[in-house]
């Protein structure tokens, strides 16, 4: 186990979200340790912190979901800087916008400026979403699938043959479906980034699909804080304006020098923003 005594990670500003609180997904024990040992000036809550349409269905609060909540509060109350932007499944939360929850800001969207002056636009990510429907478990499903009905091809166009007809390939319809469902993605990826250019803005930060990134798309800087449910990643801004994804499930530090080598990136590509233009 990590070593309490370690002295927590500083950060300028953290952004964390769809953490899906109220599900059995929810993963509020490695959320609690982050919490512990990162500290920032300001903390995003980037939308999806509490799944409020599962708790619809079936109410499911254990203690440690309740101990985040007050773990964010007392964040705030200590001096961190916290903004709460609703995604959809905490929609209800949108209701409350621009209304202060002890000391926690709660806005529909934000402009972040960072220590070297670039602009990002702060937003959850829903809006598209009938742009990214299904974009998830179809880009993961796909592939499995795919690989599994090449081989059905295989038998199906035997039998064809038998019955002397024309060969059909099964797995050139399928490829372009898992394509498809791949793209969707990137549809994603591409319209937050058009909103952003349109905004002014040198880059955005934002949630909802689940799948942490960090990358240059057509001058914008996209980035994707990811989840509290598969991935555990964060989104941080170093004091000097560096921004990095934290990848906490594959961090297991058990010293205080192996905290400090704790950061590391998701995607392989950590760098720092480049001067405005
Ligand atoms: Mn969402």
């Amino acid at each position: 186990m990590l070593d309490e005594s370690a002295k927590p990670l500083t950060y300028r500003t953290i952004w964390i979200s769809d953490i899906h609180l109220g599900t059995p997904g929810a993963r509020a024990h490695d959320l609690l340790h982050f919490l512990k040992h990162t500290h920032s000036d300001k903390l995003y809550l980037v939308g999806d912190v509490v799944d409020g349409w599962q708790l619809k269905k079936r109410f499911y609060w254990p203690q440690e979901h309740n101990d985040v909540v007050q773990k964010l509060l007392r964040k705030a109350r200590q001096g961190t800087k916290v903004v709460y932007i609703p995604g959809n499944h905490d929609e209800a939360a949108r209701q409350y916008l621009g209304v202060n929850f002890g000391e926690i800001a709660i806005k529909a969207e934000d402009i972040h400026e960072t220590a070297d002056g670039l602009r990002f636009w702060v937003v959850h990510g829903d809006l598209f979403d009938n742009v990214i429907q299904h974009a998830r478990w179809l880009a993961y499903l796909g592939d499995y699938i795919y690989s599994l009905l090449l081989r059905i091809n295989l038998v199906f166009n035997w039998v064809r043959n038998k019955l002397n007809l024309p060969y059909w390939s099964l797995s050139q319809y399928l490829k372009h479906r898992v394509k498809s469902a791949v793209s969707f993605i990137s549809a994603f990826e591409t319209a937050m980034v058009t909103e952003t250019r349109r905004r002014n803005c040198d880059g955005v930060v934002c949630g909802h699909i689940h799948k942490p990134e960090i990358r240059r798309i057509d001058g914008i800087l996209y980035a994707n804080d990811g989840d509290w449910v598969e991935s555990l990643s964060a989104l941080v801004e170093h004091h000097d304006g560096t921004l990095e994804l934290l990848d906490w499930q594959n961090a297991t530090p058990k010293t205080e020098s192996q905290l400090a080598t704790v950061s590391k990136d998701v995607s392989g590509l950590a760098f720092k923003p480049v001067t405005k233009p």
